[in-house]
């Protein structure tokens, strides 16, 4: 692409949406590549996620060392993680590293929101809306407005009524003394409720927990990162970075060969026992090889937890209300915590289950059930997101026949490769829906999508094209393989935000590619290789 001339035109090559970890990639990919970049973030700074999500006890799951950029080795050698799972304070001072040392935020306006994209057939650009009210124009439109930035409306009627503060994990706005010696109220026990409820418990006069569905949370084991370990990792970046971009996961795998009933009960037992020390996706959950597939073999882990909970929660009945008895290991979400089953110990601490007795409404001052009134002075929520669609749905975008994008997904997501769909051409999505993102080390899974995309576009260039459209074939046979690939574990039985449940009306699909992150590479670059079936080019 000319770059001048289409600055001179007042049309970029690119508008790029959001400056987390993908819109930061992006911006200096194509920039690079020569293109003229456009990057628009509703946040004040970079970071996304990152940004936003700052309650007490906010981390990464997955371990630093691989949730961080793979594109560049001087990168990846300066920067040295303190901790195995570092702090959101720490992952989001590395966003902002890589934005100064590489120059990117000049690319971005900032506290500006996309709210509508509308496909001109006739000039082949979109037409992007702004909140501010100018209309910026592109050839490509890339969404890196992330999966779970969107979040959930309390789907509860009485919080309007609720007097004391509120604030929400997702956009948490208070310091964490500002729950001190307070009754805190907390809705919601996922990754954010279960990383942010032992501490609140640590400075609240008491917590009462409002849990929905008990999920499984293992022990996180963070630990600081020593020099040592630092330093061996450092000396194998580039092999361990390889080896994760053929993994399942996007993080090393750990080799695995066995079925559950292979091995004697005894042999199971000590084996969960031992994966139980190593916490983590590698952890119970990926004992053995049929654990995501098979009810029986599921049961035989989950028990383990089970009884695990049982052992550490001292109140038999608190106990009995945590163990997640509702889905098998994994097939939601599983969470990592720290200290979070001991806090049900904790004098100041009580559990209501909401299955046995639902929210009703609010009052000033209280939570009232069907079984009783709760007392409180602050109520977090940490309800979770509309996944994948709600941040996707909220660009406005409309496609070549006039839909809207919701439209277009009216019965479900449709997608190709989870990066394009059908009328709505030269838009891209990165981390999109019916790609691995949802079950992956994302950073990994994004580098590879922006690589993809941008030879896509290169190569349509050289073709002297200017159109580039996921074929309604391509997106059918691709709706197909991830139904297929889903529909052959337990996620498929089971209610979460990976398959829209958590949204009342939002039809069932489940949200991501369950081949894993090395199988999707291998596809793509096939895809590539034969000139993109699947793909109208233009
Ligand atoms: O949200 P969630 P999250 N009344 O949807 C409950 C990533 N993440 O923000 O299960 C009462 O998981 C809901 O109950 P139920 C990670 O991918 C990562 O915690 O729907 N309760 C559930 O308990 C994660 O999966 C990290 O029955 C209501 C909770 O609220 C994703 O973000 C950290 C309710 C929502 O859990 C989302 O996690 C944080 C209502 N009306 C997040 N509505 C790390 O890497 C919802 N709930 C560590």
């Amino acid at each position: 692409m000319n770059s001048t001339s289409t600055s001179a035109s007042g049309i970029v090559d690119v508008i790029g949406v959001g400056a987390g970890f993908t819109g930061l990639y992006l911006s200096h990919r194509l920039t690079n590549a020569g293109w003229t970049f456009a990057g628009f973030e509703a946040g004040p700074s970079v970071g996304g996620t990152w940004f936003w999500n700052t309650y007490p006890g906010a981390r990464c799951d997955v371990e630093s060392i691989y949730y961080s950029y793979s594109f560049d080795e001087a990168l990846q050698q300066e920067w040295t993680w303190s901790q195995r799972f570092a702090p959101q304070a720490e992952i989001l001072s590395y966003i902002e590293h890589v934005a100064d040392r590489f120059d990117l935020r000049k690319h971005f306006t900032f506290d500006t929101r996309v709210v509508g994209a509308t496909w001109n057939a006739a000039d082949r650009l979109w037409e992007v809306r702004l909140d501010n009210g100018e209309t910026r124009r592109s050839r490509y439109l890339i969404s890196g407005a992330g999966g779970l930035s969107t979040p959930k409306d309390f789907d509860v009627p009485g919080l309007g009524n609720f007097a004391g503060l509120q604030v929400s994990t997702s956009r948490w706005n208070i310091s964490l003394d500002d729950l001190a010696g307070k009754r805190v109220a907390v809705i919601g026990t996922g990754s954010s409720g279960v990383q942010a409820i032992p501490l609140i418990a640590e400075v609240a006069e008491h917590v009462t927990v409002f849990q929905r569905t008990p999920n499984y949370v293992m022990p996180a084991r963070n630990t600081e990162l020593s020099p040592e370990q630092v330093e061996s990792i450092k000396v194998d970046y580039q092999a361990i970075r390889e080896e994760c971009r053929h993994s399942l996961g996007g993080i090393p795998e750990r080799p695995v060969a066995d079925k559950a009933f292979d091995v004697s009960a005894e042999e199971r037992q000590r084996r969960y026992e031992a994966a139980y020390e190593l916490s983590g996706f590698n952890g119970v959950g990926a004992e053995f090889t049929d654990l995501i597939t098979d009810v029986e073999a599921n049961r035989t882990a989950s028990e383990f937890i089970h009884d695990k909970i049982r052992e550490i929660v001292e109140d038999p009945a608190t106990a009995e209300l945590l163990v997640p008895k509702y889905h098998p290991l994994g097939a939601k979400r599983s969470c990592f915590g720290t200290d979070y089953y001991e806090t049900y110990n904790r004098p100041n601490v009580s559990l209501v289950s909401l299955r046995d007795e639902p929210i009703e409404t609010m009052t000033a001052n209280a939570i009232v059930t069907s079984k009783g009134t709760y007392e409180a002075d602050a109520v977090v929520l940490a309800i979770g997101f509309d996944a994948f669609t709600g941040p996707l749905y909220g660009l406005g975008l409309t496609g070549a026949s006039g839909a809207k994008l919701q439209e277009a997904w009216h019965d479900g997501v449709r997608t190709y490769l989870g990066i394009m769909t059908a009328d709505f051409p030269n838009f891209f999505m990165v981390a999109g829906p019916q790609s691995p993102a949802l079950a992956s080390n994302v950073v990994m899974s994004i580098e590879q999508s922006v690589d993809w995309i941008a030879d896509l576009i290169e190569h349509a260039l050289d073709a002297g094209a200017t159109l580039v459209e996921a074929t309604v074939e391509g997106q059918n046979d691709w709706v197909d393989i991830t139904e297929e690939t889903v529909a052959a574990t337990l996620y498929a039985t089971t209610d979460s935000w990976y398959r829209g449940s958590n949204i009342e009306g939002k039809p069932n699909t489940f949200m991501g590619y369950l081949g894993g992150v090395g199988k999707y590479r291998r596809m793509c670059t096939e895809i590539a290789k034969r000139g993109y079936p699947g793909v109208e080019i233009d």
